[in-house]
């Protein structure tokens, strides 16, 4: 089967997500894709090389620059985010870093919601900033604080939906237009780590590029590390010949390209367990009377029920709490945790419960973690793929604690 999504009409997510990009009549037949495990390729001729890399010519050249399983990795993302290519990297922060190092310059200035992942808020904070770029950080969730801080530098408009770690959403299509009637040169950048497009594509609802950690949901088996950035050809290509090859160098390994197109097979199945799973859970500690609140879109009690409803397919295996305890209560339940992984990181397929203020968004000051929104209470689950009960029996024995 040739590259399946360019048949029309188009074939469904999880077929896509199976074979895009790969034609094993190409390879032997092999029906998992070839794993290229070398650094660098022969040329036919000194002429070839030099037109290769003169961009005279299509071919690999050397791994830094891209890889065949890697390539077959980027086509697929790029149809299942609906962009017209990708960039597979070595990380998410490696996403992240080489699409800002390539957007900006001294003297920009960006627009980043208040409450980002931690690494992502420490790449801004003590990254950027010291390299003279301005940045704004307001309420995402509140359109018109984003419009009145853009101004003529403004290049980026940066936020994740869900937020990690307390679950606000944004409106992309909003943001995407108001943005864009501003000055439709400013790119809206959105870390879809929490959702995938199994649940979410912003793309389709106007922004411009999306950011991954792979490490989490489209690796989905907690064995790897890596990123991705998706959107326009034109500017995946500078960011892979700029913020790639040459700023951060964070090339992602042949076989970690392999091992994402494994997760990626089962991705939409994933998120939807993921998905189910999570609700039962949520409600369940929303009734749970030692927990004071409950932070899942899925809840029609949540304020941000309406807005997942529209520009997400599920609510996603995210949640997270606070306990009327506070910050001691939340850390003995963490550790009354027998099945339940007290471990960062998020979708795999074994459940994880971490406290965001010391481990993920530890490298806010609590200063800042008050005022961008991430109180020190909060304890975060991603809601592996067990057996509901199996998992609520843990989480329960962590409440009677
Ligand atoms: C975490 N998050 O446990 P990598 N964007 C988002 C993320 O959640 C992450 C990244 C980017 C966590 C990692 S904390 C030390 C562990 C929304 C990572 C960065 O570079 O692949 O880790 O992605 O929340």
């Amino acid at each position: 089967m040739k590259n399946i999504s360019s048949k029309a009409p188009k074939a469904a997510f999880s077929t896509r997500a199976i074979h895009s990009g790969y034609d094993s009549d190409t390879e032997n037949g092999a029906l998992t894709p070839p794993i290229y495990m070398t650094s660098t390729f022969a040329f036919d001729s000194a002429e070839q090389g030099g037109a290769r890399f003169a961009g005279e010519e299509e071919g690999p050249i050397y791994s830094r620059l891209g890889n065949p399983t890697q390539s077959i990795l980027e086509t697929r993302l790029a149809d299942l985010e609906e962009g017209e290519a990708a960039l597979a990297t070595a990380s998410g922060m490696g996403a992240i870093s080489a699409a800002f190092w390539t957007l900006l310059a001294a003297g920009d200035h960006i627009v980043a919601d208040k409450t980002l992942y931690g690494c992502t808020f420490a790449l801004i904070e003590h990254g950027l900033k010291k390299f003279g770029i301005e940045v704004s950080y307001v309420d995402c969730c509140n359109v018109e604080e984003i419009t009145a801080a853009l101004n003529e530098n403004t290049k980026l408009v940066y936020f994740e939906s869900p937020v990690n770690p307390n679950l606000r959403v944004m409106d992309i299509q909003k943001i995407s237009d108001e943005v864009h009637r501003f000055n439709s040169e400013i790119k809206v950048i959105v870390d879809n780590t929490y959702c995938t497009p199994a649940i979410q594509q912003p793309l389709m609802l106007g922004a411009d590029l999306v950011v991954h950690s792979a490490t989490k949901y489209l690796g989905g088996h907690g064995d790897l590390i890596a990123g991705a950035v998706v959107g326009d050809a034109e500017t995946i290509q500078r960011i892979r010949f700029e913020g790639l090859k040459d700023m951060t160098g964070a090339v992602i390994a042949p076989m970690t390209a392999f091992l994402i197109m494994r997760g990626l097979k089962t991705l939409e199945l994933r998120m939807q367990r993921h998905s189910e799973t999570a609700l039962i859970i949520a409600e369940r500690l929303q009734q749970h009377p030692a927990v004071e609140v409950t932070y899942y879109p899925g809840l029609p009690t949540d304020p941000y029920y309406d807005l997942a409803k529209q520009q997400m397919s599920l609510s996603g295996g995210m949640l997270a709490f606070e306990l009327k305890g506070g910050l001691e209560a939340g850390k003995s339940f963490m550790n009354k945790l027998q099945m339940i992984k007290r471990a960062v990181s998020l979708g795999d397929a074994e459940t994880l419960c971490q406290h965001p203020a010391s481990m993920t968004h530890s490298t806010y000051t609590p200063e800042q973690r008050l005022a961008h929104g991430v109180s020190e209470g909060l304890v975060r689950l991603s809601i592996g793929l067990e057996g509901v009960e199996d998992i609520w029996q843990d989480i329960e024995r962590g409440l009677l604690a």
